[in-house]
Order: C-alpha cells, then structure tokens, then sequence
C-alpha cells in the first residue's frame, strides 16, 4: 500500500508511535509518504520505502496565527495526487483529522477517493480536545474518519464519553521494538552514575504539568531518606526549570540529573532499576513500555491506559494520583535486592505482549477493513 502518515515530528509519543509504525511499515514492503513541518526525530536514515513531505508554512503580516491545517490539508492534497496514495493515517486529531477531512473533500471534487484513518493518543481526546475551543471540530472529524483507533481501551471509553462519536473504535496497543529496546551492558556508565551502588531511578517525558514532575521529586526525596538512590531525569520541557530549582534549593543536584532531550533512551534504561511515571493523565504511557522492555520495572499511578499495561505487583505498582506514600512504599519493595529480579523479569516478559510484529498486523488489518469499504 502507499500510505500518507500524519503526525507531529517531535519527540512527544504520537509523533514516536507514527514515525516507528511507518518505519515498520516500510519494511514490510509498504511505501509510506510521512508528511509533517519537520523531519520526524526519528527518521533519520535512508530507506527506498520511505518519503517526508514537509508542509511548507507561508507566514503573512496579516496572521497572528500562521494557519497551518490549511497549509497542511494543501500539502496533503498535493501528495496524495502525485504519489497516488491509497490511504491517509493521522495521528493525533488536533488539527491532523480536521486537515484529513478538508483535503478528503477537495481530493473528491477532482474524481479522487482517498480514505482516512484518524489514531487518537491521548490528550487529543482527554485534555485539549474536549475543550470547548476545539471540540465540535474534533468530534466532526473522528466520525468523518473512515477508521478510527485509540491506544488503550481506557481511551476508547473516554472518546465515547466525552464525544458524541458514533464510528466504530478499533483499540491498538502502542507497541515496542525489542530490537532496539533491550538492556544493553552497560557498566561503565552504571559506575559513573552510582559510583557507590546506588539505585537508579528514571523518568522520561515531556515535563508538561500532566506529568506531576513535582510528585517525582517528592517521591524520591522521601525514598533517598531509605536507601541510596539517583535520579536521572530525561526529556525537557515547560516544568523543567521548576524542578531544577527545586533541586538546587533542596541541595538535591549531587543526585537528581536532567539529562535533556536524549536519543538513545535505551542506554539509561539498561542501568535504570525503577521507572516511575505518576502521570495525572496517561493514555497509554509509551515510556513506561520502553523502560519495561529494558527490565525496568514501574511505578505509575493507575490512571487511564497505565492499568492496561503495568500489572499490579507484578511488573511494578500503580497508586492512586498523587498518593506519594503509596509510591515511596512500592518502590521500597520494588528495590529490594530480593525482589529486583522477579520484577524486572516480568517487566519484560509484558513488554514482549506490545512486540512491533504482534501489533503492526493490527493497523494493516484496519487499513485493509476501510479500503475494502471504499
Ligand atoms: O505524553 C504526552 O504528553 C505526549 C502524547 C502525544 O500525543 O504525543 O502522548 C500520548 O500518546 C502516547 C502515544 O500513544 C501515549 O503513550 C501517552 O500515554 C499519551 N499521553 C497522555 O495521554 C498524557
């Protein structure tokens, strides 16, 4: 099939579960044209299946706001004709559908039919979408999509709750590829980071307010009160800055680091012990899956997908929002060095439930139902 991705090229998760479905697309032979303003973060070699289409973003005096769905929905239009696509995937719906549904009509007026499958991730549904300042426009265009999916469950609940969506939802799970997520030896730098064997412990996000970066940094304050740990902290964004100085009024720098925005997450995850994710909200939660298939076991509250994915005393633990308590205690259990290894071995065996090949035949399949309707 030649299919036409839409997505965010940053390092947030739908712009990563995109760029690595269409990767593994174009293995198996499909030809994927991504179209997005930017070189997605990681699609960064050459393979003959693979294309970017950058939208080009005209700026005006006039527009306080650059309309980019308009420019979107053009370049959309544009490639679809002149690759002859078969099928557009958008993922996240804010402005992605409502682009998909413009460029879907004005393809129409010229003879053209092209289908659209709309992957809804999380806050497009949870968060901003059912503000009132975009939903009329996102319901409109989730039950003009041709397909629709969500990443959890709990998300496919929340969009019937919070939407009068009336299309039928079909739940793919976020996946993983355990050839590039594995633990790796790595000592040398487990040494540098604890020279003295201290625990490590691991976030990785967009620092947004969702996330509760606060409740990190309580949860390891309390918890570096019991046994010697660190934190490494990976990804950047608006809360980061707060913490870093709360981590400097709190004498806290010797063991918090902020690594930034790194490419290869899996290298820390190979020295990580526990993995902590108490988002507020969490559709599915990608990261936490990356660290399992690391061998790094959870704690995470029990919000939204994070229940479909990490097993209660099995992989790690979930808490309810906020519970600190509850987290500090877990994680006390979780490190203990007479549990360590069951957990980390159930981490992965989970992980390999969300293997690339076991979930990618669930998007062809999707692909297959709506082409076969048009
Ligand atoms: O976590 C974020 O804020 C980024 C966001 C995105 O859309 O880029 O992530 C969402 O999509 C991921 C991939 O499907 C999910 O794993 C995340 O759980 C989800 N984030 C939230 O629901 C907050």
């Amino acid at each position: 099939m030649k299919i036409g991705i839409v997505c965010y090229p940053t390092f947030g998760g739908s712009g990563v579960v995109a760029t690595e479905l269409g990767k593994a697309l174009a293995e198996q032979g499909h030809e994927i044209h991504f179209i997005t303003y930017d070189q997605p973060t990681r699609l960064d070699f050459f393979s003959p299946n693979l294309y970017y289409h950058k939208v080009d973003i005209r700026t005006y005096p006039l527009f306080e706001y650059p309309p980019y769905e308009l420019a979107l929905a053009s370049k959309m239009v544009n490639v679809v004709k002149y690759e002859q696509l078969d099928l557009l995937h958008v993922h996240y719906a804010i402005p992605h559908a409502s682009a998909a549904y413009m460029a879907k009509q004005i393809l129409k007026t010229e003879g053209i039919y092209i289908p659209v499958v709309t992957t809804l991730h999380g806050t497009d549904i949870t968060l901003v979408g059912k503000d009132e300042s975009y939903e009329p426009v996102v319901t409109f265009s989730i039950n003009q999509s041709d397909g629709v999916t969500t990443v959890s469950k709990s998300l496919k609940q929340d969009t019937y709750e919070h939407f009068a969506v009336t299309q039928e939802i079909d739940v793919i799970p976020n996946f993983i590829d355990l050839r590039r997520f594995k633990k790796q030896k790595k000592d040398h730098f487990k040494k540098a980071i604890s020279p003295n064997g201290e625990k490590i412990i691991v976030h990785t996000s967009n620092f947004r307010k969702v996330k509760r970066i606060d409740d990190i940094l309580s949860v390891f304050c309390k918890l570096s009160k019991e046994i010697p740990a660190k934190l490494l902290m990976i990804g950047d964004g608006p809360e980061r800055r707060k913490a870093e100085v709360f981590c400097q009024e709190h004498n806290l720098l010797d063991d918090v680091r902020f690594l930034g925005k790194l490419e290869a997450i899996e290298e820390v995850l190979s020295v990580a012990d526990l993995f902590i994710m108490p988002s507020e909200k969490e559709s599915f939660g990608l990261a936490a899956l990356e660290a399992m298939a690391c061998e790094v076991p959870v704690i995470s509250t029990n919000t939204g997908g994070l229940p479909e994915l990490n097993v209660q005393g099995v992989t790690g633990f979930l808490s309810n929002v906020g519970d600190i308590e509850d987290m500090v205690k877990n994680a006390l259990i979780i490190l203990d060095d007479n549990n360590l290894p069951r957990f980390r071995e159930n981490a992965l065996a989970r992980a390999k439930d969300f293997e690339l090949d076991k979930i990618r035949p669930m998007y062809e399949a999707v692909y297959e139902k709506v082409l076969a309707k048009s």
